[in-house]
Parts: structure tokens; sequence; C-alpha cells
């Protein structure tokens, strides 16, 4: 694994460039960050390979037990488009270490990437069999895995929808146990005591960041009454100079949307909060004539009930409201079905402290926003999901817990 994690850094460039021309994703941010990023979790994970184990257990009876970690045995990783490095290696990864063998079906619309990776398992001196690569469609390939009854295990990150398939065909199967991290929308919460600059930047960050693409995006930035006005102002301003355009153009802030078919979902949410009342304060039009290219857009007057307020957009669309208590915040926070992640800015400590054990959603960020690592556990509540990936928490979902029993004496009975 370490030697794989070496072959991944000396390639770096060329595996962050398979992503840009696949998924539309910036160059120079993947170079950065992402394929950083896909390193030091094999490196995490390869460390804790030896270090984690079972423990001895105090039966009641004369008896010495304990208990193994074994590998579940073969596991489906069916991964999406959006990070199709990392999220492949957030379950890769563990999953190698727990002494598991993988079949990884990258997203159709990005499987160079993961082609390449297999390539360096290769060379890295990992065994024919252990990492296996099928691209396909998910209603095929995907679908294979999920109701296959070799497989012991599938982990899925994707659309609710095919979430809830993928439980169904391993139900209906040998019933392997699944995790899901699924889709989300997630709240921004931005108290009066907020800096300004810096709650611009981070919700606008938080929605541009991979073009809207990502499951943990703020689509929902909820603004205290005190600050909202200002608040828009110095919003739209940063808005109107984001750059967009071609991915391996380092000046650019945001690239194109992923394909025809999420590119047009976009616009289609973008004229359904128009249609359900919503006023357009910036973007809401694509850039160009060729490729996906979509303004970074901002809807206000957006209430609560509006399908652009409820629904996963996963695109630079973001729906802006006001609050006036703290406990008006907690409440439209949590009026989602889904629950991945949340974003609190504000000095007050005892506000952070109170907002963030009341959100029901896998990751809170207080003063910060997507700030993840390979030991910082996330995933979803409600319908973003069950099961987490990263951190040692990820690692025991790749494993059997077995306990063994023998007596101390001959005859304890
Ligand atoms: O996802 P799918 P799509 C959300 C986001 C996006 C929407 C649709 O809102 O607009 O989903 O995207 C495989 N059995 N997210 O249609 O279909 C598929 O081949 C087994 C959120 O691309 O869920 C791909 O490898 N597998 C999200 C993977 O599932 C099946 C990331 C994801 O594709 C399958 C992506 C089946 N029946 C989209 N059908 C996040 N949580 O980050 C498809 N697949």
């Amino acid at each position: 694994m370490m030697k794989f994690a070496n072959l991944i850094e000396e390639h770096k460039e060329e595996l962050a460039a398979l992503d840009a021309i696949d998924a539309g994703k910036l160059f120079a941010l993947g170079k950065a960050r992402d394929i950083p990023g896909v390193v030091n979790t094999l490196r995490y994970y390869a460390g804790a390979a030896d270090k984690v184990h079972g423990e001895v257990l105090k039966m009641s009876g004369q008896f010495h037990a304990y208990t193994l970690l074994e590998p579940i045995g073969v596991v489906g990783l069916i991964i999406p488009w959006n990070f199709p490095s990392n999220l492949l290696f957030m379950k890769l990864s563990p999953a190698l270490a727990s002494g598991c063998t993988v079949v990884v079906k990258p997203a159709e619309q990005t499987p160079l990437s993961a082609l390449y990776y297999s390539h360096l398992a290769k060379q890295a001196g990992i065994p024919d069999g252990v990492i296996n690569v099928v691209t396909g469609f998910g209603e095929t390939a995907g679908a294979a895995i999920s109701s296959h009854m070799g497989i012991d295990k599938v982990s899925f990150t994707g659309s609710t929808e095919v979430g809830r398939k993928v439980m169904q065909a391993a139900a209906a199967s040998n019933l392997k146990p699944v995790s899901l991290e699924l889709g989300g929308k997630s709240p921004l919460l931005i108290f009066d005591d907020a800096d300004l600059n810096a709650a611009t930047d981070l919700a606008l960050t938080g929605i541009t960041y991979n073009k809207g693409e990502i499951c943990v995006a703020s689509s929902r930035v909820y603004v205290q009454e005190g600050i909202y006005d200002e608040f828009v102002k110095k919003l739209v301003e940063k808005a109107k100079s984001w750059v967009v355009g071609d991915p391996f153009d380092p000046k650019v802030c945001q690239g194109p949307q992923v394909d025809r078919k999420q590119f047009e979902k976009i616009q289609y949410y973008i004229e359904q909060g128009k249609r359900e009342g919503a006023t357009l304060l910036t973007g809401g039009k694509a850039l160009g004539n060729k490729g996906f290219y979509i303004e970074p857009t901002i809807f206000i007057d957006v209430k609560e009930d509006m399908r652009i307020a409820q629904e996963e957009i996963f695109g630079p669309v973001m729906a802006l409201m006001k609050f006036k208590t703290i406990d008006e915040a907690i409440l439209k926070a949590n009026n989602t079905r889904y629950g991945l992640a949340a974003g609190i800015v504000t000095k007050d400590l005892n506000v952070a402290n109170t907002v963030s054990r009341s959100i029901r959603a896998g990751i809170i960020w207080i003063n910060c926003y997507f700030a993840f690592d390979h030991d910082c556990p996330y995933g979803g509540y409600k319908m973003s999901g069950f099961g987490r990936d990263l951190g040692l928490e990820a690692l025991h979902q790749y494993f059997q817990v077995k306990s063994v029993v023998t007596p101390i004496y001959s005859s304890p009975w």
C-alpha cells in the first residue's frame, strides 16, 4: 500500500488530468488537493493495517475468550463521478488494510483514473485479483455487484434513489451488508456576529466548489437578519467576479458540469425556482455555446417548502434565506430529509456548541467548510445514508468480528 501511494504521488499530474478531462474538475486543484488526498488516505490506512485487532474478553465463567477481526471478504465499491479519485480511495484503502479484495465499479462518466490506479497497483506489486476494476453502466455492472451472491459487502456513494436499489438488491440476494453515502441539502448558518468577508467567501465556495457537484455542498444558506442586507450585497459582488471556464486554466474557479444530463438537471431546477416564485439574485444562465458551463446562481425569497430548498440540485445554485433566532436557525437547518453536513459561522462559542449538537448531520464545520481529512469520519444521518467513510471508524465496516472461546481448565462446567 505504501508503494502504491508512492507511485500515485509520482503520477499525480496524469491522474489529475484524467479527472479533469473526465469530470471537468479543476486540474490545479486536483494536483494540489484531490490526488495528495488520495496518497494521504492510502498511507493512513496502510499505517493502521497492523494496529487494529480484536480484544481479550472477560467472560463470567472460566474461559479464555477473545475476538478476531477478519476481513469481510470480497467488497463491491460503486463509485460516482464527482470525485472519481477521492471517493474511490476512501473505500478502497480501508478495504485493503482490512485484508479484503475489491471489485470496483467507477461511474460510467469517469472510468479513466480508476483504470490508471489499477495499472499502478500492479506496478506496486499488489497481487492480481485483489483490486478488480469493472467499468460499465449502473443498471448492468453496478446492479450485478449489489445482487451478486459472491460479494460479501457493498459500499456505495451516489444518489439516494440508487442507494435504495442497491439495498434492495443486497437484501434480495445474499443479505450482504451495505454502506450508503447519498445525497444532501446541507445548511450553512451565518450568525450576526460573523466576519462578513470570511462568511461570504465560505458561502460562495460552499456552493461552487467542484461546480456544486459535491454531496456536502452548502446549498441552503441561512443568514441572520442583522447582517442579511450587507451579506447579500457582498456575496453578489463576489459571485460576479467568479471565473467559470476551462478547468485546465489556473485562473478559473469553476469548470463545466460533468455531462449534459447534469447540465440540464441544474437548468431545470433554476427554471423551477423561478416558477415557484423565488427571486434570481445573480446568475441563472448557461455560459457560452459550447460545453456545460453554468453561472454561479443565487436565489433569494426562497420558501422552505420550495423544491430548490428541499431537493439536491448538485450544481452551483444557492438558496439564500433569512432567520431571526437561534431556535429558528436550528429548526430550518433540520427541515430536510437529508443529513450529511452543516456549517456554522459565529464567534460565539455557546451558539456554535448548541447548534452543532442540535443539527442532525454527519459532519459539522464551525467557521470553515469542506475541511476533510483522512482521519475525520463522515457520512449521513436520515436519507443521506448510513455507515462512515474515512477515519478508523470506516475500517470496521470491512471487518467481521469472530469470538473465540476456550476453557481455562479442562472441565469448566
Ligand atoms: O447518480 P447514480 P447519477 C446525486 C446528484 C446527482 C444525482 C444523479 O444529485 O444529480 O445523484 O447522478 C451506479 N445498481 N449524486 O445518476 O446513478 C452508477 O453507475 C448499482 C450524489 O450519476 O446514483 C455510478 O457508478 N449501481 C452523489 C453510481 O451508481 C448503480 C454522487 C452513482 O450513480 C445503479 C453522485 C444500480 N441500479 C450523484 N444505477 C454523492 N453522494 O456524492 C447507477 N449505479
